[in-house]
């Protein structure tokens, strides 16, 4: 049987250790020289990390931060995961998304993720700006090669959403649902988007970028830039919370979703995900270009389009893409 541990590092080591841990110690267990633990004892403290050093009885790990690094991430993660070793990380970057489609048509594989503590040139849809103070919340972009016909593009869309709202709903007990067609709602307040591009022609799909934004220790009440009718997880919760862990319980979920669409069955996530839509029967306005529309959102088919009833009780199917919609209270 495959080991699906991951191989152990200087960090899981120190992680691991009970007591003091000298540099020899570790240097044997993992069959590297004591000049190479050293340096990796460096960029770890480099990273944020704080290791005490004795003279004699080695190092100790004191705290860690809450950095999205990737090996924090990875040293839980399983070793088959599609992210694993396909993590890359920057402390400031224009976009994920932006790096994440670089990478992708420069070859990437399937799986490679692409995380930022900042962006300085976040977007969301129809190039929107995603604000997001640096190292407080979760910034990240996935490439997806995935073998779906194009009319199916929406449900990687809607595989992300619904795994970071089980992700959300498992590590802090508070109800998340998706505002169809790409948002994340706590307590019918926006905590989170996702921003899905895609490289293809025809029926053929070259890679799929999805990108999700999340507040997550931030209070967007308290910034100028942002509308009313935000929040955040820490704001809901009120308290902070890791963003390493929350972030690999979404990366979990994700691998698990991602498999139904490899085995074709693409209506299990729809159907879940219709199980946490805000607006299902909810009324509601559509905007489109300069036309506005009220009416009762009846429910969001495979494709990702949303069925809508207007006023008149006429049935209408709504490509998203070119609409914004809100919730009438
Ligand atoms: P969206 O177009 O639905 O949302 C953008 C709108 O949401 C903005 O116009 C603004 O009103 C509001 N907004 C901006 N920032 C926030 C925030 N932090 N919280 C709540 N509301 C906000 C949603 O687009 C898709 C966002 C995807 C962002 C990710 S971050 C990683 C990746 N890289 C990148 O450039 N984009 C994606």
């Amino acid at each position: 049987m495959k080991n699906t541990q991951n191989p152990k590092t200087v960090l899981q080591i120190l992680k691991d250790a009970d007591t003091r841990l000298s540099g020899e110690k570790i240097a044997q267990e993992l069959n590297i020289s004591r000049a190479a633990v050293w340096k990796r004892i460096e960029k770890l403290r480099d990273e944020g990390f704080k290791i005490d050093a004795q003279p004699r009885s080695g190092y100790s790990l004191t705290s860690s931060p809450d950095a999205l690094i990737p090996e924090e991430i990875e040293s839980e993660i399983d070793q088959e995961s599609m992210f694993s070793g396909n993590i890359i990380y920057y402390k400031t970057i224009d976009s994920t998304n932006l790096i994440a489609k670089k990478m992708a048509g420069d070859g990437a594989v399937e799986g490679t993720i692409v995380i930022a503590e900042e962006q300085t040139k976040g977007r969301g849809r129809l190039n929107r700006q995603w604000i997001s103070p640096p190292n407080k919340n979760i910034l990240f972009s996935i490439i997806f090669r995935p073998q779906i016909l194009l009319a199916q593009l929406f449900s990687l869309t809607m595989l992300t959403s619904l795994s970071v709202v089980k992700a959300i709903t498992k590590s802090s007990g508070l109800k998340p649902m998706i505002k169809w067609p790409n948002d994340i709602y706590i307590n019918r307040l926006k905590a989170g988007g996702i921003l899905t591009e895609f490289d293809g022609e025809q029926d053929r799909i070259n890679f799929v970028v999805v990108g999700i934004g999340l507040n997550v220790n931030f209070d967007p009440s308290l910034s100028d830039d942002i509308q009313n009718g935000a929040t955040s997880l820490s704001r809901e919760l009120g308290k902070k919370i890791s963003r390493v862990k929350l972030l690999r319980e979404i990366l979990k979920e994700i691998d698990k979703y991602y498999d139904l669409i490899k085995i074709d069955k693409i209506y299990q996530i729809h159907k879940e995900w219709n199980s946490y839509s805000l607006i299902t029967g909810e009324p509601v306005r559509i905007t489109s270009f300069n036309s506005t529309e009220d009416g009762v959102a009846e429910s969001v088919d495979a494709d990702g389009c949303l069925i809508f009833r207007d006023l008149n009780g006429k049935r209408k199917k709504i490509v998203f893409g070119d609409v914004s919609l809100r919730v009438v209270e």
